[in-house]
């Protein structure tokens, strides 16, 4: 960590140095092979390797960096990597050979991260992990995790059920959509809620599938769980699209979503807000997507050096029908 902070201390030097040079009309000592990036103008370059837009959520988060990295004049290299983790090593791979001066990415999945992290810490250049995290036990492979509590947000959901089922006698059968599998949310999700009511034999998760986070993969695994299950009292979804698809496969199969089938989401995206609002959900647990502010400042702090936290979690809340209603006119995502 600490010869890490002094090689980029060094590298800012230099870039410092660079830009005087340039300033004084005296020849820049060029990176010639850097491509695209020109000799070191003194402007902080960020390569952001994204997992996708699988999601509601996901174009939010992307609309948030792109718009932060502008407006705190950070040149940005973006990298859509469509869900495939080889796609992101290669992404990750390029900027390191680009020579940016940061790093940050969405893991798609946990593990297996530790090589090419490891090749871009040898390159000296930090890694900021935004949003998903990764289970690498060397935690000097990244300067930082920025991004929500996972397992809390399952937590929430599970409680908000103990409470809402409380008085109910018998078996409570719930269905479970999980998120992308080996992602840390889909693990974390899980996790939280199955805890939350393990100490309620009643409530009882009698399918569990991934649907990929997708409104089609909810849509989809719905259905299947609808045609297997003639009594599902609950459904819980990783997140807000999931649970939209899910919506569609549950009215079509003669069922009034919200009150045959209790529904419960994460993200509180806009048109999961809507079905919040409307009663077809029942409660959302919040993660917000907005992160490109805070990550624009990291990146600004890691550069020249500074010490941060090596974790910074998100503040978020939940949302009842009645809260979504209020909530909704000044959502901003
Ligand atoms: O909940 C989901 C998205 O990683 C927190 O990914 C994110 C999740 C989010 O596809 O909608």
């Amino acid at each position: 960590m600490l010869t890490m902070g002094k090689a980029i201390t060094r590298r800012r030097a230099v870039a410092v140095l660079t830009a005087t040079l340039l300033a004084t009309g005296l020849a820049a000592c060029g990176n010639s092979d850097t491509g695209d990036k020109p000799a070191d103008d003194g402007k902080l370059t960020l390569g952001f390797s994204q997992v996708g837009a699988e999601s509601g959520w996901r174009t939010a988060n992307t609309n948030s960096i792109k718009e932060s990295a502008t407006a705190a004049g950070i040149e940005l290299k973006f990298d859509d990597a469509q869900g495939k983790q080889e796609n992101q090593i290669t992404a990750i791979r390029n900027y390191i050979q680009q020579k940016v001066d940061v790093i940050a990415f969405s893991p798609v999945v946990e593990s297996g991260w530790d090589t090419v992290l490891k090749e871009a810490k040898d390159a000296g250049i930090p890694v900021i992990l935004t949003d998903r995290s990764v289970d690498s036990a060397d935690k000097s492979l990244y300067k930082t995790f920025i991004g929500s509590d996972f397992v809390k947000e399952g937590k929430l959901s599970g409680e908000w059920l103990v409470n809402e089922t409380k008085s109910a006698t018998g078996t409570v059968n719930i269905v479970e959509l999980q998120g992308t599998t080996g992602s840390a949310p889909a693990n974390d999700r899980k996790k939280g809620f199955a805890e939350a009511i393990a100490a309620n034999p009643n409530l009882k998760v009698i399918a569990s599938q991934t649907g990929d986070f997708t409104r089609a993969g909810g849509k989809a695994v719905m259905e299947q769980f609808l045609k297997a299950n003639p009594k599902i009292d609950v459904l819980f979804a990783h997140n807000d699209d999931m649970g939209l698809g899910a919506l569609e496969a549950i009215t079509a199969a003669g069922k009034v979503p919200g009150k045959d089938i209790k529904i419960i989401t994460i993200d509180a995206v806009k048109d999961g807000m809507q079905a919040l609002a409307d009663g077809k959900f029942n409660f959302i647990a919040e993660c917000s997507p907005l992160l490109g502010p805070q990550l624009m400042d990291l990146v600004k702090k890691v550069s020249k050096g500074e010490t941060i936290p090596q974790r910074i979690e998100t503040e978020e809340g939940t949302f009842t029908p009645e809260q979504a209603k209020a909530a909704l006119p000044t959502r901003k995502y």
